[in-house]
């Protein structure tokens, strides 16, 4: 049986690429017996019941390594976070709490800075002075000359990457971009919409090395899901390399005295923005947490 990945669903039919083009399939009523959808993002075997008109059934879905409820896709093992110096002004809050999710779920950051047409050297170095010692990638980018979109496209290969970030920060602008550039020929291409209140479907979009790009509508706020206030600082890999030297075991970082994360702060290792990014989400974790059984 012929196994393939689900770029998209539309209205029962999920169209599936594998290595020689995509077909459009159903599903068996055994999974929504089972209460499974499939997902854009699913590995899936399928029978072939037309060759030539190119349809067939969807016959098993692979487990899925994650999913994501808000954009529905499964699998994604690349976010890319995008912001802007200016216009918007950054969500910082918004910027960490994904940064954050991904790490919780095993996902690679990639932190895209766009609209650098904007803004002048100074400013740039600033932005990616905050996300210095995480050890993320940082790519700089201009929907100006394309500038950056080389390297954006290079750190795409191969990852199956969902952009993400506040609206209006250019999350479509970017894919329709690569789009331009860059995606396979796979049925119909139509644009991807801009603006707010526009509601679309899904999709992964397959470029020509082989990386995949979702894009999702952008969001003002978002809550983060399934993590203790006592695991947050793990999820920051810039704290991680300096925990062992606080005064403490059991340091929150947060009162406590003789603290290496908050002594690397006043020193400038670890970004201020960063630091108080973390002390807002562990304060409202923690108070998620005192009220779970409200
Ligand atoms: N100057 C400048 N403007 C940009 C750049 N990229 C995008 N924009 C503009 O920013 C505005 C918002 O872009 P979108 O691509 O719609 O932003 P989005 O992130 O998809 O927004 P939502 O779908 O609401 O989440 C548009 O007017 C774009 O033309 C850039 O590199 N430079
Ligand atoms: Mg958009
Ligand atoms: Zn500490």
């Amino acid at each position: 049986m012929p196994r393939g990945l689900i770029l998209k669903g539309v209205g029962g039919f999920y169209t599936v690429e594998c290595g020689s083009g995509t077909y459009e399939c159903r599903t068996r009523g055994v999974f929504r017996k089972k209460g499974i959808t499939p997902l854009p993002g699913d590995f899936v075997n399928f029978s072939i019941t037309d060759e030539s008109a190119r349809e067939g059934w969807i016959e098993e879905i692979e487990p899925r390594q994650n999913f994501f409820i808000r954009p529905p896709v499964a699998n994604v093992n690349q976010i890319a976070v995008v912001l802007a110096k200016t216009s918007p002004e950054p969500d910082f809050l918004l910027v960490d709490k994904l940064l954050v999710t991904a790490e919780k779920n095993g996902i690679t950051p990639l932190i895209v800075i766009n609209k650098i047409d904007l803004i002048d050297d100074k400013e740039l170095s600033e932005v990616k002075d905050i996300y210095k010692s995480t050890g993320y990638q940082v790519v700089a980018i201009s929907k100006v000359g394309k500038q950056g979109y080389d390297e954006l496209h290079e750190k795409l290969k191969g990852y199956r990457t969902v952009f993400a970030g506040q609206s209006g920060v250019g999350k479509s602008t970017i894919l329709n971009n690569i789009m331009d550039s860059w995606v396979m020929e796979t049925g119909d291409m139509s644009r991807i919409q801009r603006g707010r209140h526009t509601t679309r479907h899904v999709q992964l979009l397959s470029l020509d090395n082989d990386g995949y790009v979702v894009d999702t509508p952008g969001f003002s706020s978002m809550s983060l899901e399934g993590i203790e206030y006592s695991e947050l600082s793990s999820m920051y890999p810039e704290f991680n390399r300096a925990e062992g030297r606080c005064k403490f075991n059991s340091c929150s970082h947060i009162k406590e005295p003789g603290c290496a994360i908050k002594d690397s702060v006043h020193a400038g290792g670890i970004s201020r923005i960063r630091y108080e990014c973390y002390q807002r989400l562990y304060e409202e974790l923690k108070l998620q947490y005192e009220n779970r059984y409200r």
